[in-house]
């Protein structure tokens, strides 16, 4: 066997999905890739939540929430509240079952509710976000504002962003739950209806994470290429004779994810002691989106069959 240093590249031809991690703020965003969390049926009065979407862009997290009726102005977009458990723990945050913030969907201690429509307006905000004190109030007294946030009026949706920075505590994944209220000149009788989406429980959003999982063919052996999270391994096999064949496994870990419309670039370390040691060196995964190619550079000391 011998050993040297050499440029590795590989073409992996594959289906590829992917949620993205931290990189630079840019001020707008892109109008697809939304991932569906939930939808709901139109079973509050005035406009209630039709569905709700979310996705992570360029350093940001997005919720696109779409409502039913007709949304003219503010005032008729219903008063959503958007409850972030960052940590999955219901322990943690505000979680009095119960309480009209979690009722009917227990599971959720949320660090964080994120607060659109009429009854912000009424208090000089269109949107903002709020942060729990313990785990039965909210610090009002220091709204967050967002870093995007627009109703689409024709479309009868918002979209409202916040860069994950502002997340204390952001693990990689985090359970989210929707309430709506709709405009009191909708209400019957003065009764409030909560309009919630889910109906029950909550749904997970995975955050900062990316899920690649190619295979393919390179020069003279099978290469797996693995991401989940922010870790993953690259497995390759190199056949040496009918039958035979060598196997090595190298340690993957993601440091960052940027992409643009066609490309997708995710820098690694690699760890290329394949004896269990730690020598991680950097390299680059490069995705083109469009033809479904997997690229990847890294200056590698590595067995020298490919
Ligand atoms: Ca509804
Ligand atoms: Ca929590």
């Amino acid at each position: 066997m011998t050993v040297k240093n050499i440029n590795i590249h590989l073409i992996l031809v594959v289906s590829i999905s992917a949620l993205l991690l931290l990189s630079p703020a840019l001020s707008s965003v892109s109008a697809d890739r939304w991932i569906l969390l939930a939808t709901d049926g139109d079973d509050a009065p005035g406009p209630n939540i039709k569905a709700l979407y979310y996705k992570v862009e360029n350093g940001i997290l997005y919720f696109k929430v779409l409502v039913y009726g007709e949304v003219t102005s503010i005032k008729n977009l219903p008063w959503v509240s958007i409850f972030l458990d960052v940590d999955c723990d219901p322990s943690t945050g505000h979680n009095i079952d119960g309480h009209w913030l979690v009722e009917g969907n227990t599971g959720v201690g949320a660090e964080y509710f994120i607060t659109a429509g009429w009854l912000p307006y009424l208090f000089g905000d269109e949107a903002v976000m709020i942060r729990s004190v313990g785990t039965t109030e909210w610090d009002f007294s220091h709204p967050v504002s967002p870093d995007y946030f627009n109703v689409d009026y024709s479309n009868n949706f918002f979209v409202i962003g916040f860069k994950l920075s502002k997340f204390s505590g952001l693990k990689d994944r985090a359970r989210v739950v929707v309430f709506s209220i709709a405009h009191p000149e909708y209400w019957d009788k003065s009764e409030v209806v909560w309009d919630w989406c889910p109906d029950s429980g909550n749904v997970l959003i995975k955050i900062g994470s990316v899920f690649l999982n190619v295979s393919g063919n390179s020069s003279g052996g099978l290469v797996f290429l693995t991401l989940n999270g922010n870790s993953g391994f690259l497995r390759i096999y190199v056949f040496t004779g009918p039958g035979t064949k060598l196997s090595y496994q190298y340690k993957l870990k993601v440091l960052s994810v940027t992409e643009t419309g066609e490309w997708m670039y995710i820098d690694i370390l690699i760890n290329y002691d394949i004896s269990g040691g730690d020598n991680w060196l950097p390299a680059k995964i490069v995705v083109d989106k469009m033809n479904g190619i997997v690229y990847m550079y890294g200056p590698i000391n590595m067995i020298g069959y490919l």
